[in-house]
């Protein structure tokens, strides 16, 4: 039962993309997670983003750890690069892979067990780093796949199934990113797709360490009263900062609005993020301002969701270390052994 695949059959009149896809062809295996399990939902966000910004599936590498999180690659975009990591190890794979081949899109998806206990390190590293990628978390407060126990995402006096109540203070993978200097972050809801999925397209043309954290329900072991990670309490205090609007640099700008009430920023691609503020004086480019705005809302039991940071100028890794542009198994001989003058070269300059 665990590996189901979708018959082939489609109905004729799917609507293709710029490159010819339908929606379906950004799909996985069916899913095996528990009905009703936000991950799902995710999912179906990254297979519409993905399919609305015209990416040919072959061109996306998709890594991930362990967990019912860390399954999901499974279940979307059946004709990408795959890896499933040791659980937590994620980032690392994912970094060497992202320095071998530049040219791939990165997409790691975790869960806060996999990324905020036990790849608490990696997870840190990859984004002080300035990786490449687009980092979505699956935050549900516990290991679910493990049966449900608090992890390190789970807030302090919160309920667990059976009763207990947390003592630990949680991490906040959010301001943990925003400290290490990761230049894209941004918070969602599993049940908000109108907010997720402009929030994954804006990642995936951004140059640099995207983090998205996506709280996302477990319905089977932590949707009930005195849970923090709930439908029904993420609905009750979900607060957003602004709504995104992400424009390829291909589309005409149609929605028009006052003056003050968007922000535009312009990424590395051409692509446009038109962020609508809905919270007053939120500035989406002072990342103190929004580490301040976060840990504020956090003490009133609020949950700030929208881009919360990004830094559209950003480095990224490569930028950082000057590595060759090419894939690094399209080098040939005459690159990788450039002959004993260019050594002594070397050797000169280290002497
Ligand atoms: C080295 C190692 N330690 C522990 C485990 C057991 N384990 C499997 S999944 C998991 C936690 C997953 O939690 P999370 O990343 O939040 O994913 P979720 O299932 O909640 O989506 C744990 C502890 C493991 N597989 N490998
Ligand atoms: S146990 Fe929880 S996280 Fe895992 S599939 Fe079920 S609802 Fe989702
Ligand atoms: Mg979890």
């Amino acid at each position: 039962m665990t590996y189901i695949a979708k018959p082939p059959l489609r109905h004729p009149t799917l609507h293709e993309n710029r490159v010819g896809y339908t929606r379906r062809d950004y799909e996985g295996r069916v899913s095996t997670l528990c009905a009703g399990c936000g991950h799902d939902s995710i999912s179906a966000a990254i297979v519409q983003a993905c399919w609305e910004l015209d990416i040919e599936p072959h061109r996306v590498a998709k890594l991930s750890g362990i967990g019912c999180s860390s399954k999901t690659p499974d279940y979307f975009l059946g004709a990408s690069h795959g890896f499933n990591t040791v659980h937590g190890r994620m980032p690392s794979v994912l970094t060497g892979a992202n320095l071998a081949n530049r040219e791939l899109i990165y997409l790691g998806v975790s869960g806060d067990g996999d990324s905020a206990s036990i790849g608490l390190g990696q997870f840190a590293h990859a984004m002080r780093r300035g990786v490449n990628m687009t980092y979505i978390v699956e935050n549900n407060g516990v290991y679910g796949l493990t049966k449900g126990q608090f992890s390190a995402t789970a807030d302090p006096g919160s309920k667990s199934k059976k009763g207990a109540i947390n003592s630990d203070t949680a991490i906040d993978l959010v301001q943990v990113a925003l400290q290490l200097g990761a230049s894209y972050v941004g918070r969602s809801f599993s049940g908000d797709k109108e907010q997720l999925i402009p929030l994954i397209k804006g990642a995936i043309r951004h140059r640099g360490a995207a983090l998205i954290d996506v709280i996302s329900p477990c319905v089977a072991f932590n949707n009930h009263a005195g849970s923090t990670k709930s439908y029904d309490y993420v609905r009750a205090h979900n607060e957003a900062v602004n709504r995104l609007d992400f424009m390829p640099q291909r589309d005409a700008i149609t929605a028009m609005y006052a003056p003050g009430e968007v922000i535009e920023v312009t990424q590395h691609d051409g692509s446009m993020l038109r962020l609508r503020k809905l919270a007053e004086g939120y500035d989406p480019g002072d990342r103190l301002a929004a580490m301040a705005h976060i840990a504020a809302h956090d003490a009133r039991g609020e949950i700030l969701t929208g881009l919360l940071y990004v830094d559209a100028g950003a480095a990224d890794l490569h930028e950082h270390l000057k590595t060759v542009s090419a894939p690094l198994n399209s080098l040939g001989e005459r690159e990788l052994c450039p002959g004993a003058a260019a050594l002594a070269v070397i050797n000169a300059e280290l002497a």
